[in-house]
């Protein structure tokens, strides 16, 4: 009875996510440039490609498209980190999966806040990138113990946003006017702040031993430091950037350009020179980058298998590379990578017979006629044509892709070599609680709809 005046996890974080955005693009004016030729691409591949239009429709993909789109911030305690799971859990959204990035010269692991059913993706697929800085790599220990210090004296949540998570959670959920005030309360966290917790002189010294280290001790709170639309078609967005004032990273992280897009393909802008005043000055005249842009494109997620061919497809073209992809090697490394992609079946049949791709699969008209066929088994309804097979679109993120997205970003002198590498442990540890492990959450989402052809062919 009481659970009526509650307002859905799944509409709070859709509305979280609308104001995020609307945040964002008051506060970075390219964002909306940016916008704007996502959208227009995606108008352009709509109009253009029927096929794309119809499975795109079929998927229910569509209507979550324009709302689509992935933040990224970066926090500095287990404290700060743990509240964090909490305020998402408000809003339905589960860490999901987890990510080293210290092979990448990267001090932080990390994890996807998002929802993991798919009736509530499709409510909203707001995700948000989550990385905790990794202090105990910083070797300098006066240094560490500075920085921890300075972490120590911040309250990354205002006591309001705090409140109405203790109060979710004890109650089971927020009303219309909770949850409307939760939404602004929330924001604050994410927001940009034009002045620096530190002198111009402790910035600096952060910032020498790593960059990242400065963007995530020197300021009030996580910044969001993009907000990532996605397009149907990221070559398009990639050539066309130029033209519009933007100047995209060399190349296109992920698998090469297919007929059937698989995993996520990722672009990114670099980040700009915002003006920041430090403790010990009155205006801003420090500087700081942060902010970036970044697009993408997502496909089919993959099995385990198909995720191994992909592993194994992408070092081998980084192998032969013999370097990181960059702009003087750019035409070299995408045409190692389409070759090397030749061994990885583009059309939805290859990747079904090969068990490289989780699918949705969905009840056909011919199966809705269908009078007798009770007891067949998936794959004589798949033969018969009563049911057909749709890619289940990849919900996260991939470990390689994202050390080049934040290596573009922090420039080549961040490029630090770290001992110590995963822990996953240490890092569920301060979060509060253990990470979900993505390749289960699409096997569960294929056989519901398996579950559910089944169920419907089985009165027929
Ligand atoms: C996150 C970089 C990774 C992605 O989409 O893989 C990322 C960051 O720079 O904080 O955003
Ligand atoms: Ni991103």
């Amino acid at each position: 009875m009481t659970e009526q005046r509650f307002v859905s996890p799944d509409l709070i974080r859709q509305r979280f996510s609308k104001a995020m955005s609307d945040m964002y693009r008051e506060e970075v004016p390219l964002y909306g440039a940016l916008m704007g030729l996502v959208e227009q691409t995606n108008r352009d591949v709509l109009a253009r490609e029927p096929d794309i239009a119809r499975q795109l429709d079929s998927t229910g993909e569509i209507q979550r498209l324009d709302m689509e789109r992935h933040g990224a911030i970066r926090v500095g305690t287990a404290q700060e980190l743990a509240t964090l799971a909490r305020l998402f859990a408000v809003m339905g959204m589960q860490p999901v999966g987890y990510y080293d990035l210290t092979p990448a010269g990267v001090p932080v692991h990390s994890t996807a806040f998002r929802a993991v059913h798919e009736t509530a993706l499709q409510v909203s697929p707001f995700r948000v990138f989550t990385s905790l800085l990794r202090l105990e790599l910083i070797e300098d220990s006066e240094l560490r113990a500075f920085a921890q210090s300075v972490l120590d004296q911040r309250s990354i949540f205002t006591p309001t946003a705090l409140r109405l998570i203790a109060q979710a959670e004890s109650a089971g959920g927020l009303d219309e006017v909770e949850a409307a005030e939760f939404v602004l309360q929330a924001l604050e966290t994410f927001r940009w702040h034009h002045s620096a917790t530190v002198t111009a002189a402790q910035y600096q010294t952060l910032s020498a031993q790593h960059r990242l280290i400065a963007d995530v001790v020197a300021f009030k709170g996580p910044h969001i430091n993009h907000l990532t639309p996605r397009t149907l078609d990221i070559d398009i967005v990639q050539a066309q950037m130029p033209a519009h004032g933007i100047t995209p990273k060399a190349v296109v992280e992920g698998p090469p350009r297919r007929q059937c897009p698989i995993l996520l393909r990722q672009t990114s802008f670099k980040a700009l020179d915002e003006p920041i005043a430090f403790t010990d000055q009155s205006d801003s005249r420090g500087s700081h980058s942060a902010r970036f842009g970044e697009i993408e494109q997502r496909g089919a997620a993959l099995t385990p298998k198909g995720r191994a061919l992909y592993d194994r497809l992408l070092n081998a073209a980084r192998d032969e590379l013999g370097e990181f992809p960059n702009e003087a090697n750019a035409a070299r490394y995408n045409a190692l990578m389409s070759r090397h992609f030749g061994e990885f079946p583009d059309s939805i049949e290859g990747m079904r017979e090969q068990d490289l791709a989780y699918f949705r699969y969905v009840v056909t008209e011919k199966g809705h006629a269908a009078q007798g066929v009770a007891g067949a088994s998936l794959q004589e309804h798949l033969r018969e044509g009563h049911v057909k097979a749709e890619p289940l679109v990849y919900e996260d993120f991939l470990p390689v892709s994202a050390a080049g997205i934040f290596q573009s970003n922090l420039g080549d002198a961040a490029q630090t070599h770290y001992g110590e590498h995963s822990n996953r442990q240490a890092f569920e540890q301060a979060l509060g609680r253990s990470t979900i492990d993505e390749l289960g959450l699409y096997a569960e989402t294929q056989q519901r709809s398996i579950d559910e052809c089944l169920a419907l062919l089985s009165h027929r």
